[in-house]
This record gives structure tokens, sequence and C-alpha cells, in this order.
């Protein structure tokens, strides 16, 4: 028993959740907060697409019925943000990595992953963070398609990092030999960003 219990995980105690779930630093929430860079952006299914490519045999763009038709799966994760909050239990609903993965094979030259979203936005972690089997391309959240300011029509899930790792706004997975900051990064955010480790700040 730890002489100092905090006023955040006595919350959580009292929300009926194990006080272990919660990363240090961090305060549970009941709410989702939307929290991102610049505007949400408007998007036309008809002509969006989602591309896999770089350090893969073979190249892919997908329009949002091809995506849709690849099998998909349901993952209930923790969220944790880099700005304190966390929500526990989020499902997701969405396409894993692996069926991608199958279709494009990832060169073993494929170590790193730069997920690219709309408006230039994009966020980097090692190929290994989407072979977490709750790592997830997703369409829905608690049941319901994604809610634009949520990231609709396509997000991705990273549950192993900060939440900042989970780009909205989808376009595609870049593969690279090599890895590369993303967006948040190259702000001073912590290029892991393992929420365990409080890995907020790269500096
Ligand atoms: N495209 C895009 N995705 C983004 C961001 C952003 O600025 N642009 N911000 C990230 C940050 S900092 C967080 S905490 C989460 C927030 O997701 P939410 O608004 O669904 O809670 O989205 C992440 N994904
Ligand atoms: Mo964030």
């Amino acid at each position: 028993m730890p002489l100092f219990r905090s006023k955040a995980e006595d919350k959580v105690r009292d929300a009926g959740y194990d006080p272990a779930r919660l990363p240090p630093g961090q305060y549970l929430t009941d709410k989702w907060p939307v929290l991102h860079a610049g505007s949400v952006p408007r998007t036309d299914l008809a002509t969006w697409d989602f591309r896999v490519w770089g350090e893969v045999e073979e190249p892919l763009t997908l329009t949002w019925e091809q995506l849709q038709a690849l099998p998909s799966k349901d993952v209930t994760i923790d969220i944790h943000c880099v700005t304190r909050w966390s929500r526990f239990d989020t499902s997701f609903r969405g396409v894993h990595w692996s069926e991608l993965a199958r279709l494009v094979r990832p060169k073993p030259s494929a170590r790193f992953v730069v997920a690219h979203a709309e408006q230039g936005f994009t966020a980097n972690v090692p190929i290994a963070a989407l072979h977490d089997e709750h790592a997830l391309i997703a369409y829905e959240a608690d049941g319901e398609p994604l809610t634009p300011e949520h990231g609709w029509p396509l997000r991705l899930v990273v549950p192993s990092r900060y939440f900042w790792k989970s780009a909205k706004w989808l376009r595609g997975l870049e593969l690279r030999p090599t890895d590369e900051p993303g967006f948040w990064e190259r702000y001073g955010y912590h290029n892991q960003a393992d929420y365990w480790k409080e890995e907020r700040y790269g500096f």
C-alpha cells in the first residue's frame, strides 16, 4: 500500500476502477475532450482515399468503400492525453494494420511509420506500435461513426502512446527505414510518448 495516494487516484477508485490503470500525472475524465491544431477538415468520401507507401512491395491506394470492405475488429482502450486527461474504456472499430500489411507486404527495411493526416499533420511511431493487437485504423468510436471533431472519417489509434500519436483525419501511412519526427514531436513533444514513463516532452 503506497503511503501517498493522490486525489486523482481516489477519484479513479471511487468511479469503480483499479487506480493502477491511471498513468502518473493523469486524471480521469468521463467526457471525451477534443484536441487538435488547426480546424476540422471537410471531407468528401467520394474523392477521399487512403494510401500506404514507402518501404513496401505493393504501394496501395484504397477508396472509402475498399477500406470498409476489409476485415474489421473492435478494440477497447484507455486514452491518455499529454494535457493530463485520461478516458477509460473507449471502444473503436476499424482495420488492423495486419490486414493492410497483407496487401502491401512491408519490406524488411520498414521500421518506422509516419501517419499522414489532412492539412499536413503527421505523427511518427515505430512499426511495432501498429503490431499491437489494440492498435487500429479506426472509423467508429463507441459504436458510432467517428464525429468530425474526433477524426471522421478515419483516425489512427495507437494505444501504447500519448494520444497525440493517434492522428485524426488520417489519409495515409508511410513506411520508412528511419524515424522522422511528426508535427507535435517537432514542437518538442517526446518522440516515444510512453505514458507509463511520463514521456511528455523531448527536452
Ligand atoms: N490530424 C490531427 N490529429 C491529431 C491532432 C492534430 O492536431 N491533428 N492532435 C492530436 C492530439 S494532441 C490529441 S490529444 C488527440 C486528441 O484526439 P481527440 O480530439 O479525439 O480527443 O488527437 C491527436 N490527433
Ligand atoms: Mo494531445
